[in-house]
């Protein structure tokens, strides 16, 4: 029963990775407009978010491969797993294109 009922928790409270996906938000802390990237998906451009991006979460399994330009040019930076509630010194309204890298 035990066995069972952890069994049922697990199913439903732990995130598999099919929903592993690379979030980009326009401000800080997650808020504004919001668009994501599914697990292996190449954005080669953010359409409205282009050159807007100001935060962004990377599920645990992926890596965001982030690009300056579009269709991957430019300056590059990878953003490991985890919550980035501000982006590092010159990647703030800046990435372009990206890469969501997931195993
Ligand atoms: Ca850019």
């Amino acid at each position: 029963m035990r066995l069972t009922l952890l069994f049922v928790w697990w199913t439903f409270a732990v995130p598999s990775t099919a929903h592993a996906t690379c979030q980009l938000f326009e401000h800080k802390n997650f808020a504004g407009q919001f668009m994501k990237a599914n697990p292996n998906e190449s954005l080669p451009r953010l359409g409205a978010l282009n050159d807007r991006v100001s935060s962004i979460k990377v599920a645990a399994q992926c890596l965001l491969v982030a690009y300056a330009d579009e269709e991957y040019h430019g300056v590059t930076t990878t953003f490991g797993p985890g919550d980035y509630p501000t982006l590092p010194q010159g990647w703030d309204d800046e990435i372009s294109s990206l890469h969501c890298n997931c195993r």
